[in-house]
């Protein structure tokens, strides 16, 4: 069959672990910081986080030729500069030295702490030029600032120019305390509607007008953008031309759905519903979505089913599976 590579399958590495977890946190991101402890520092979780050998046996059981691996959410984006910066550095050493021992099955995406901006735009020209890793992941907001305001400028700049794919990763929400009962802050609905709530803001800032050849990625078939693309075109349309600039809306050169199917590709992490993958290939396009697993958080088996037994053209079963990964992310296979 074809060849199946997952691009957003999580681990920790026990410096990060180590490190990360003697940190003070921001003061926003407590409670998050709080649960992410826990997941990590509990089995079965922390294992299926860090051993990396079993990680390939499931691989090999269930046919995975390949994953790209990426720091488990929220990353280093919750501590303060003096310690996420070089705490990123040690973490992409190690992605690395995984993916020297086993470049057939692993690539990785670099991290960065965007509360230094000089700082991780440094970093991702080190990640693509230096450890030859292939995109970076950042986990949505930082400390309530998200990427189209003009301090990330250099860090756009860097990762359009090193042409590496900004994989654009849920986390709680910014706005924590709307969210902060019945689980709504996390997979169950936050993740998404801060996600697609980052991915909006990059749309509409024009940012991406700014940086036309910057390429982000976003999980769980597109975070409901792919759903409510019409709308977001047609009402971006009448906003315009009925307030103007009022409201803040900003003149932009393309309309928001040829910006989502020029600047974005998507992965079907956590999704498994032929239906939803079906309207988001007519969405983005036939060679913009990606296969994912979201491991350790979604079950490798019932996922690779839903990639053998959803009903796909030949065309879009090749680049579901790899194809579109290996464009995306260089990934070849030797
Ligand atoms: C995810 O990446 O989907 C995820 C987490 C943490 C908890 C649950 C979950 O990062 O689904
Ligand atoms: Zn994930």
């Amino acid at each position: 069959g074809d060849r199946v590579i997952a691009v957003e399958e999580h681990i920790a590495t026990e410096g990060f672990l180590a490190a990360a977890h003697t940190f003070e946190v921001v003061p926003g991101d407590r409670d998050e910081i709080d649960l992410m402890r826990v997941v990590e520092t509990t089995e079965p979780m922390r294992s299926a986080l860090t051993d990396l050998e079993a990680r390939l046996a499931t691989m090999d059981a269930i046919g995975q030729d390949m994953a790209l691996l990426s720091l488990n959410a929220p990353g280093v984006q919750p501590y303060p500069a003096r310690d996420a910066v070089p705490l990123a550095r040690t973490v992409n050493d190690s992605l690395a030295e995984i993916v020297r021992r086993h470049p057939t099955r692993f690539g990785a995406l670099g991290t960065v702490a965007p509360q230094d901006p000089t700082a991780a735009a440094a970093e991702v020209e080190r990640i693509m030029s230096q450890l030859r890793l292939s995109g970076l992941m950042i986990n949505s907001h930082t400390a309530g600032h998200y990427l189209d305001e003009p301090q990330f400028a250099p860090l756009l700049d860097a990762a359009e120019s090193a042409h590496a794919p900004l994989y654009l990763h849920p986390r709680f929400p910014s706005m924590l305390r709307q969210y902060e009962r019945y689980g709504l802050q996390g997979p169950i609905w936050g993740y998404q509607a801060e996600a697609g709530l980052h991915a909006m803001r990059l749309i509409l800032s024009g940012v991406l007008d700014r940086n036309p050849d910057l390429t982000i990625v976003l999980g769980h078939l597109g975070e409901g953008i792919p759903y409510w693309l019409k709308r977001i075109n047609n009402r971006h349309a009448f906003m315009a031309r009925t307030a103007g600039t009022a409201g803040s809306i900003r003149p932009l050169e393309l309309t928001p759905s040829e910006y989502f199917r020029r600047n974005f590709v998507i992965t079907t992490s956590g999704m498994t519903d032929p239906r939803v993958l079906e309207l988001a290939f007519d969405a983005i396009g036939e060679d913009r979505i990606m296969f994912a697993i979201d491991a350790p958080y979604e079950d490798p088996e019932e996922t690779i089913n839903f990639l053998r037994d959803t009903p796909l053209s030949a065309a879009q079963r090749s680049n579901l599976s790899h194809a579109t990964a290996e464009r995306v992310f260089g990934l070849r296979e030797s």
